[in-house]
């Protein structure tokens, strides 16, 4: 069984801990933990937009804290994220996740990230094939 706090993680497994200028996210599994998929906290500054295509994999998103909208770049429809709320991008769907307030989201991937993905210019994280 695996057993994490992640408030411990955030203070001594900074490998864990992923940050771009606009969002945290602590990662509670990643690929290394053989669970077929990743689990991840990740935090949303207040006022961020962020574009994002997972093209190589899918991705869901419960809300925990805060408000914000997605916007589905496919139709243009706009959902509003409040806390309750998940949305599934179970078409690699291109969006726009806009927080109002600080989001504060739980996020699962499959296939699994290992951890040292970065975004690419399209949204997208590589292929772990393509990472490697
Ligand atoms: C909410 C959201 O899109 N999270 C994406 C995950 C985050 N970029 C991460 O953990 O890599």
């Amino acid at each position: 069984m695996i057993v994490r706090d992640m408030n411990k993680i955030v203070e001594s497994d900074q490998d864990r801990v992923i940050s771009d200028a606009q969002w945290t996210s602590v990662r509670m599994l990643l690929a290394s933990d053989g669970m077929g998929f990743s689990f991840h906290i990740t935090y949303l500054e207040a006022g961020s937009e962020h574009t994002f295509e997972y093209k190589n994999h899918f991705e869901s998103v419960y809300c925990i804290k805060g408000k914000g909208s997605i916007t589905d770049l496919g139709t243009g429809e706009t959902h509003d994220i409040q806390p309750g709320v998940m949305y599934a991008l179970n078409e690699h769907d291109r969006h726009i996740l806009r927080a109002q307030e600080q989001l504060v989201m739980a996020c699962v991937f499959n296939p699994p990230v290992t951890g040292t993905e970065v975004h690419r210019e399209d949204g997208s994280y590589a292929a772990a094939e393509e990472a490697a």
